[in-house]
């Protein structure tokens, strides 16, 4: 649905929507005009006679630096909308108003952050689930009124409206993303625990504190260098003096199965001496930067480098070449293997770049949205700086996304395997090429529960690789808030630790041998689902599920679940519910109808706990987990790294539901080379239990290395009473290969390949 002006052409957001792949001649919903005029119209669910939209008469407003619509929706359960820190998942609708401009901010309640998505997902009354998305860049605002309604306000481009209509919530992120633009597949060893810090400082303390993770055998895959591995803060070099024998230590984390990423930002400066520094030179010539109005002489604003710096203009093709080069070039000099790029909101450390922004429309606009600060140039440059695409004031917040994408095809080009970039400032579509992390958190316990939120939410916004910079970022953490945020952080799809720089070490070696195990024992539970987890991915990348999601999600129809985050999902199966509370050694858990086990004795919740908030022991070496019947889970030995772990023996954790049923898969290929899925270079497995019987049917067996992996072990959980005889595919399993729990937990012993059809069947 697009309002526009059919005689003036406007800024339009240069991303190419897909249209659905089943176009329906029926459609599933209807239009209605109210009064015979455009104006006024109402979006219906056929199938309900809901009203999902209801635009109200004065509502519209068009004009060049002012459009708004002002729309009721059928319910109070609305999602989504970023980025902000948001202080509940489901919004609090009682005329609170959410500015969307990026901007380098710390997740404050409510500040518009790092990305923009005007997305959101709206439960029905009768639980159908829709969402809508309004496809503009320019800077805006959304109010959300108790009536229920929201009114949109944006100062340019056009009313470009996309609505899914689900309708159930996967459905709708399974739509929204097939539109925008499906997740990228995470490299396998970017699954694994990374380990970063700004302020190393020093290769001897990066040294030291890689070291003692290994030496409590905590799990280790990804090493980071922040901006201090730079000379002074320039792209594209090292410092040789602070970081000597950098190249050389990269070489060797390499050789341990540990991968290594660099942070590169999006400005460069411009007063090296001429002749030395080749990044800015060749950009120079090109003529590539973001340029001041006049089109032609660069912006010049101030952030790290020393001296003055420009921004190279990502949405120039020609920019996109010269950034490719550049990373191409520096892999030879360090070996990373995947890219983070941070600071593209952009930022700057001035208001507007030198000397200031002139006083014209662009740069103050007569209505400037609820942003922070209230200023557009604000930390940034001038709303009439020229890009390729357009003027700032229109291209701004899709700087972060027209970087990103040169960044995976520079990842992937000068790697020669799947690309692995992590951006902070992002836009819709930005999940086809980029994770996110959740910014500049605080070390504080309610950043914590924030962290789910922004969790939950980049799952409907169509980017799953997202985490929050385990135990905090600003300001000093302590012992136990960084264990329990071990604990949960094990369970982000993005799992790192990451701190700022002058602050305390708070990495997992560092507080002694306590919290070196119990972060051990939390990695290694994530380590062993991991396969289950690349799984979740898999579907995301191809269909466009969600990997974390909120309860709603699967109990939709349990108005309970719709308020809940301090507990999510993995997909459908695993409920993760984190301690959150200083001094809190127990966690209040809502199990909606359905068969759950404890995941680590396997016993079955009682039915009395169901529909109930239940108080859950959780000392200080535990984070509560309950598996869903009705699942089965691949799981696979951990080890200190993904490339060990990948070697280790197999197993099926089998969840039956209370028809003594469950089903599951397992997608598997070689981890990171590029378009697997899509050159059909990989092995998939369809799990399905049923009449006392596991079959593993092999749907896809392009992937060649399965041929050297085995199930060991085949777990049960939910069974009423002791079988008496097992058949692996028709031989009798020997009584001392099996193990019966009077809990209903049945362990095998078996050993099985991958590759093959599997039937194990139990008889009384
Ligand atoms: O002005 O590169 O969000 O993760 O450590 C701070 C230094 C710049 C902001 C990022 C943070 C990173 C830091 N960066």
């Amino acid at each position: 649905m697009e309002i526009y002006d059919p005689n003036n052409k406007r800024f339009e957001v240069p991303l190419n929507i897909e249209s659905s792949s089943n176009v329906s001649f029926e459609p599933n919903y209807d239009v209605e005009f109210i009064n015979d005029t455009a104006l006024q119209f109402r979006v219906i669910r056929k199938k309900t006679r809901t009203v999902l939209w209801e635009t109200t008469l004065g509502g519209l407003i068009f004009s060049n630096q002012y459009i708004q619509l002002m729309t009721s929706v059928p319910s109070t359960s609305i999602y989504g909308f970023g980025e902000h820190e948001h202080p509940s998942f489901k919004h609090d609708m009682n005329y609170v108003r959410y500015g969307m401009f990026s901007r380098d901010q710390s997740p404050v309640a409510l500040s518009n952050l790092y990305g923009v998505h005007p997305f959101y997902m709206c439960i029905e009354k009768d639980f159908n689930a829709h969402g809508v998305l309004l496809l503009n860049s320019n800077a805006q605002d959304v109010t959300l009124s108790p009536s229920p309604s929201l009114t949109f306000r944006t100062i340019g481009g056009i009313l470009d409206f996309y609505m899914f209509l689900g309708p159930t919530p996967e459905n709708v992120i399974q739509q929204y993303t097939e539109a925008i633009g499906r997740p990228f597949m995470p490299p396998y060893w970017s699954l694994g625990f990374q380990l970063s810090r700004w302020g190393y400082n020093s290769i001897d303390v990066l040294e030291k504190t890689v070291e003692r993770l290994r030496q409590y055998d905590i799990p280790h895959d990804v090493q980071y260098g922040d901006i201090d591995y730079m000379e002074r803060q320039l792209d594209f070099t090292y410092d040789k003096a602070n970081f000597a024998g950098l190249p050389e230590y990269i070489k060797k984390l390499k050789n341990d199965g540990m991968h290594y990423v660099i942070i590169l930002d999006p400005f460069l400066t411009k007063d090296e001496p001429q002749g030395t520094y080749r990044p800015y030179e060749l950009g120079q010539e090109l003529g590539i930067w973001v340029n001041n109005s006049d089109g032609i002489t660069p912006a010049v604003g101030k952030a790290w480098p020393p001296g003055d710096s420009v921004y190279p203009d990502y949405t120039n093709p020609k920019t996109a070449e010269w950034w490719i080069q550049m990373c191409m070039e520096f892999k030879n000099i360090l070996d990373y293997d995947g890219i983070w790029i941070d600071m593209n909101e952009p930022s700057n450390f001035q208001n507007g770049q030198q000397p200031g922004c002139e006083e014209n429309h662009l740069n103050y606009p007569p209505y400037v949205p609820d942003i922070t600060g209230g200023l557009l140039a604000e930390k940034t440059l001038c709303p009439n700086s020229k890009t390729y695409l357009g003027y700032h004031y229109d291209t701004h917040s899709l700087f972060g996304w027209s970087q990103a994408i040169p960044t995976f095809y520079a990842s992937q080009n000068a790697t020669g395997k799947r690309a692995f970039v992590l951006s902070r400032s992002t836009f819709v579509g930005s999940g086809k090429y980029t994770g996110h992390w959740l910014g500049d958190n605080f070390s504080r316990w309610r950043d914590m529960h924030m962290s789910i939120i922004g969790m939950l939410e980049f799952n409907l916004f169509g980017i799953p690789y997202i985490g929050a910079d385990i135990c905090g970022f600003n300001e000093e953490t302590t012992y136990e808030l960084c264990l329990r945020w071990m604990q949960l952080g094990a369970f982000y799809p993005f799992s790192r630790n990451h701190n700022a720089i002058g602050m305390k070490e708070q990495d997992p070696g560092v507080f002694g041998e306590e919290f070196a195990a119990i972060s051990r024992s939390a990695l290694r539970i994530r380590y062993l689902l991991l396969p289950y987890l690349y799984t979740l991915f898999y579907h995301s990348h191809v269909s466009g599920n969600t990997v974390v999601r909120g309860l709603m999600h699967e109990f939709t129809s349990d108005p309970q679940t719709h308020g809940i985050d301090r507990a999510f999902l993995w997909g459908p199966a695993l409920m993760i519910t984190p301690v959150l509370e200083e001094g809190a050694r127990s966690v209040y858990v809502y199990f909606p109808e359905a068969s759950w086990f404890d995941f680590y004795t396997g016993e079955q919740v009682s039915p009395s706990w169901l529909k109930k908030s239940v108080e859950v022991p959780a000392p200080l070496d535990v984070i509560p987990l309950f598996i869903r019947g009705g699942y089965i889970l691949p799981t696979q030995l951990p080890a200190r790294t993904t490339v060990l772990s990948r070697l280790n023996p197999f197993s099926l954790i089998i969840a039956l539901d209370e028809h003594g049923e469950a089903s599951g898969s397992l997608f598997w290929d070689d981890g990171d080379s590029i378009d697997s899925v899509e050159r059909g270079e990989y092995f998939y497995v369809e799990y399905k239990f049923s009449n006392r019987s596991l079959k593993a049917t092999v749907i896809k067996n392009g992937y060649n290395g399965i041929t050297s992996l085995a199930y060991n072990t085949i777990q049960i959980l939910g069974f009423t009473s002791k079988p008496n005889v097992i058949f692996m595919n028709g031989k009798t399993i020997p009584s001392n290969r099996m193990q019966y729990n009077s809990n209903g937990k049945i362990t095998l012993w078996i050993s099985a390949p991958l590759s093959q059809e599997l039937t194990i069947s139990f008889e009384y």
